[in-house]
């Protein structure tokens, strides 16, 4: 260990302990705007790049990056000398002479790192600033994601974000100099790069450089059509996060709030995409026991492990990487897809109306599932099974829009049946969630017996890539789980290699699965406040009167009015999808 001193106080850290780590051990918050650590995956962004986070060391002439210079000892640190504050202010001047004004309209406005930057450090103009040249960019609209390249700070999180946690690599510095810029190979939009949208670089953005699609306009125009039924589904992660957004503890269970809020914005019915989850148990899980009894019947041809196929950011990414496994993933449509197409086509027929009178409005985690409902697949004629996705943070803007006063909603339930759902689909939220749902219903199919325990604990948890074997009377089903796409893609290759021998896969995109998707309030990066979200989805589960998706009453009804049984005619016309590559 080294002892030195920082703003007088004494603090012993371990060897090769960086200047702003100590200081954070003695509370003390060094600013910084490029920094960022991620504390359970191992990963830093340390580039050292912005300068904010500069402070003076006894004996040495120049400033040093607290974030990349380590302690010694004997060390004599000072934060926020004279020198200090002016060279951070200098830093930040330099900084804004090259970013838009548009703070006004800008989508980050109010939760923009660079802008609490300016604030704290107290800037109120910029010397210089009509003779300073700007780099310009064309701004590249994907279906998910925007990139406003103008506002980049060259901060280089999200370029660590993809890289290095997603092992997408859709991200790099190109050019040098004014006009260096984080971008896609050879600066080609986002769409014709390998991105998965799985928003994780927008989750970590300090600036308006990388937000998401904002589908909030036209979701009011189609509630004020009066030609229009609008339904709305809503994630099960949303639930576990939203309260945030408007000051509430991470963690903080806001169901009934939301259902209120939702029905003061004047959606006609509040639905749920837990309900779909349910639905996605019943045909995926019917799927993994054919196939598994196939196999046991001595089938060479029968692809296992079976993969889940519910999180659209894992789907772009196999689609793109693992092109000799496209036959491998559950056919399963995902939660919010299924929604749509029973909703357009079994609510329709119950409500006497025709498909395009109906539009179906999901609330999302995630930036990807802007996208995946705007798939060839998801359309019948041109209408899409799902007409718009909106992220938590969108609905948190709504919400704020329409003058609700979120904290004081009295809780309110969802409309039945397409709201009815059972604590098997709430976990959908949480890294583990889908594989444990999928194992309490094949359990209980399988074996014809009733389950001893319902939680599975063994599958739970934050650990990268975890693996668990459950014992179906006798019969021991080997289950894996990855979250985040660069343990997806270890856990992937040792499948494809024959290392890894398991009868069932779950993959998430993003770190802890939904709770911690691109379109949550923004984490970055913080552990702290993904196991928080996790605790919360678990507490849903455990307080659920019915904790297995196939005995969610309306979903037997579907079954039995509509859809016959699982992977039926009609199931697979429904609720079933291919891949491409
Ligand atoms: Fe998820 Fe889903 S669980 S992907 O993480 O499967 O986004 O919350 O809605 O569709 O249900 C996200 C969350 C969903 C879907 C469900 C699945
Ligand atoms: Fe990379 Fe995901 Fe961002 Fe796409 S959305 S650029 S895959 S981090």
């Amino acid at each position: 260990t080294v002892k030195l001193t920082i703003d007088n106080k004494q603090v012993e850290v371990p060897k090769g302990t960086t200047i702003y780590k100590a200081a954070r051990k003695l509370g003390i918050d060094i600013p910084v705007l490029c920094y960022m650590e991620l504390h359970d995956l191992g990963v830093e962004n340390k580039p050292a790049g912005c300068r904010i986070c500069v402070v003076e060391v006894e004996g040495r002439r120049n400033l040093a990056p607290s974030c990349a210079t380590e302690c010694a000892e004997g060390m004599v640190v000072k934060t926020h000398t004279t020198r200090v504050i002016n060279a951070r202010r200098t830093v930040m001047e330099l900084i804004l002479s090259d970013h838009p004004k548009d703070c006004l309209t800008c989508p980050k406005s109010g939760r923009c790192d660079l802008q609490d930057m300016a604030i704290k450090l107290g800037i109120r103009e910029i010397p210089g600033q009509e003779y300073a040249e700007m780099s310009t960019y064309k701004k590249d609209f994907s279906p998910s994601i925007i990139r406003d390249v103008d506002k980049c700070i060259m901060c280089r999180r999200c370029e660590t974000m993809c890289n290095e946690v997603q092992t997408v690599g859709a991200l790099s510095a190109v050019n040098r100099g004014f006009m260096a810029v984080v971008a896609p190979a050879f600066e080609q939009d986002l769409e014709k790069s390998p991105c998965t949208y799985c928003g994780q670089c927008v989750a970590v953005c300090p600036t308006g450089a990388l937000t998401e699609v904002d589908h909030t306009t036209k979701v009011i125009r189609a509630i004020a059509d009066p030609t229009k039924t609008v339904l709305v589904q809503t994630a099960p992660a949303v639930r576990a996060a939203l309260g945030e957004e408007f000051g509430m503890k991470p963690g903080t269970l806001v169901t009934g709030k939301m259902v209120a809020a939702l029905r003061q914005i004047g959606f006609d019915y509040v639905f749920d995409t837990d309900f779909a989850a349910d639905l996605t148990i019943m045909e995926e899980g019917t799927e993994l026991l054919d196939r598994l009894t196939r196999f046991l019947n001595g089938d060479k041809n029968v692809k296992l492990p079976i993969l889940t196929s519910c999180c659209p950011g894992w789907v772009n990414f196999f689609e793109h990487n693992f092109t000799d496994m496209l036959d491998v993933p559950s056919s399963a449509k995902s939660p919010q897809q299924m929604f749509g197409a029973i909703a357009k086509s079994y609510f329709a027929e119950k409500l006497g109306k025709k498909r395009e009178e109906l539009v179906v409005v999901s609330v999302m985690p995630c930036l990807a599932k802007k996208y995946e409902c705007q798939r060839d697949e998801f359309k019948v004629d041109g209408n899409q099974d799902v007409d718009f996705s909106i992220s938590t943070r969108e609905l948190a803007h709504l919400i704020k829009e329409f003058n609700i006063n979120f904290e004081e909603l009295p809780d309110d339930d969802f409309d039945r049946p397409l709201g009815e759902s059972t604590g098997a689909a709430v976990i959908f939220g949480a890294t583990g969630g889908v594989i444990e749902a999928a194992v309490r219903t094949a359990y209980e199919v399988y074996t014809g017996k009733p389950l001893p325990k319902i939680d599975f604990t063994e599958l739970r948890g934050m650990e990268g890539i975890r693996s668990a074997t459950i014992d179906f009377n006798g019969l021991p089903i080997n289950i894996g789980i990855a979250h985040g796409l660069g343990n997806a893609r270890k856990l992937l290759e040792d499948v494809r290699s024959g290392k890894a021998n398991y009868h069932a896969i779950e993959v998430m995109a993003c770190p802890g699965g939904c709770i911690g998707g691109g379109g949550q309030p923004l984490h970055h990066g913080n552990s702290a406040i993904i196991k928080a979200r996790m605790e919360a989805i678990y507490r849903e589960d455990a307080g659920k009167p019915i904790r297995k998706s196939h005995e969610n009453p309306y979903i037997v009804k579907l079954y039995e009015e509509f859809l016959g049984k699982p992977m039926s005619e009609k199931a697979h016309h429904l609720l079933h999808t291919h891949y491409f590559s």
